[in-house]
Formats: structure tokens, C-alpha cells, sequence
């Protein structure tokens, strides 16, 4: 008889700020949390320290957030200006060991906002610092200022992309809460979706189980745009493929 599994567990990165006495939080938005639940996965907080890529290794897949920019060092990449900020160095060496660990175990792996750029950032890949003043030809506002979970600007995905799959169209509308973007993708990644700008607002691994990174916020919109849902739905699918071979 084949024992019923648990869930897929879902190891989530954290943001880290430091409070007004001044120790340190590390914490993440729950709706981040809604959407791997309503996906069927079990969330796993990873903290900001070391240990946490251990921790990973128990799970089945990993989910990397939005949050603060990176420290642009980490990307080869002299400081553009000050038109960078919320740099958390544990967030920043944390999210690249989990990358790594994850990597080497081919698990399935989901970056959202800040997530695609980690992505590129554990690569060979680079950020625009800023997209105001490092991409002025920019005719959309990246950064906007209606709810979250209202969509604000079109993203067109290649043909024979996974994210076309998912979403289930060629183009969808998504929302936008970033400053900065990729700017080149590493090594054995592809872009599959722009904005109408040019910028790139979704990328996939090649060859690889399951490595998807997007620009937007599909956690805001999984109760209202059910292509949303879907990306989430299709990354815990992975995880549980995952989960069931390591048995
Ligand atoms: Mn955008």
C-alpha cells in the first residue's frame, strides 16, 4: 500500500528590517502565505541565518519574495547613485545560499519581484539599479500607486514559453511594485515575458525542473485573476513531483 504523502513543503525567504529598538525582523507579507496555501503547499519560514539552507533541504520547494534591493557589489556592479535602498546583507547572503542549495538538489524554485532579481543576482546576471533614471525610455510607471491587487500593466510571454502554459494567454495584465529589474539574465535562463517597455518581467530555467522567476505580484491577485493562482498551483505540482522522486 503507497502511503498517502504529506503536503509539498514550500520554503519561503524572508525580509529583514530592524525595528525602532533596533533589533532586527525577519518577516514576510501574508499573502504569500495565502497563495501556497490555496495552491495545496505548506509553508516553511526560512530566516535570515545560516541554517536556514539546512532547513531547505527538508523541503520540496523554494518560494523567494519581494522585498529591499540587493547590494549592487553583489552583481559585479558599481553604486549607480543612491537610487537603492533597504539593502539587508543577511537577506542578501541568505537568498543566494538557498539559491545554491537548491540548485544542487534541483528543486523546484519560484522567485516573485525581488525573487527574479536574487535569481539573476546568483547568476551571471545583472539588475538596472533604478528604472526612473537607469531606464529612461520607460513609458509605464513600474511603481504604481493603486491597491495591489489591482493590475496596472500589460506583460506579453514568448510563444513556447512555461508561463504561457500556465497562464493560459499570450498576454496578461499584472501589477507592479518595482524600482529596479533585470537587466541581463544569467546563464541557463531564458526571458519569456516583457513589458510593453521592453522591460523583462519574467524569466524561466532551461532544462530544469521547475525555475520560474516573475516581476510582478501573482500572490496579490490568486483571489481575484485565476491565472495567478495558476502559478502557484504549477510550482507546488513541482514541488510534489519533487517530493515523490526523493521518496
Ligand atoms: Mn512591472
Amino acid at each position: 500500500m503507497v502511503e498517502s504523502l504529506l503536503r509539498p513543503l514550500i520554503g519561503i525567504s524572508l525580509s529583514r528590517e530592524t525595528g525602532p529598538d533596533g533589533v532586527a525582523r525577519d518577516f514576510v507579507r501574508s499573502t504569500y502565505l495565502h497563495a501556497v496555501q490555496l495552491a495545496g503547499g505548506v509553508p516553511i519560514l526560512l530566516a535570515n541565518i545560516a541554517e536556514s539552507a539546512e532547513a531547505l533541504k527538508s523541503c520540496h520547494g523554494l518560494l523567494l519574495t519581494g522585498g529591499g534591493d540587493f547590494d549592487p557589489a553583489l552583481y559585479g556592479k558599481e553604486d549607480a547613485g543612491t537610487k537603492w535602498g533597504g539593502v539587508s546583507p543577511e537577506r542578501d547572503h541568505t537568498e543566494l545560499l538557498l539559491i545554491q542549495t537548491a540548485y544542487a538538489l534541483s528543486m523546484p524554485i519560484f522567485g516573485i519581484c525581488r525573487g527574479i532579481q536574487a535569481l539573476a543576482v546568483a547568476g551571471d546576471g545583472s539588475l538596472i539599479q533604478d528604472i526612473p533614471s537607469g531606464y529612461p525610455s520607460s513609458c509605464l510607471n513600474h511603481s504604481q500607486t493603486e491597491p495591489r491587487a489591482q493590475v496596472t500593466h500589460l506583460v506579453r510571454m514568448e510563444q513556447s514559453s512555461l508561463l504561457k502554459a500556465i497562464m493560459g494567454a499570450q498576454e496578461i495584465s499584472v501589477n507592479s511594485f518595482h524600482h529596479q529589474a533585470v537587466m541581463t539574465v544569467p546563464k541557463d535562463w531564458t526571458v519569456t515575458a516583457y513589458a510593453e517597455d521592453g522591460l523583462i518581467e519574467g524569466m524561466e530555467r532551461v532544462a530544469y525542473p521547475f525555475g520560474l522567476g516573475v516581476q510582478w505580484h501573482p500572490e496579490d491577485l490568486v483571489d481575484s485573476h485565476p491565472e495567478a493562482l495558476q502559478l502557484f498551483v504549477s510550482f507546488v505540482k513541482a514541488a510534489r513531483q519533487y517530493q515523490e522522486e526523493k521518496i
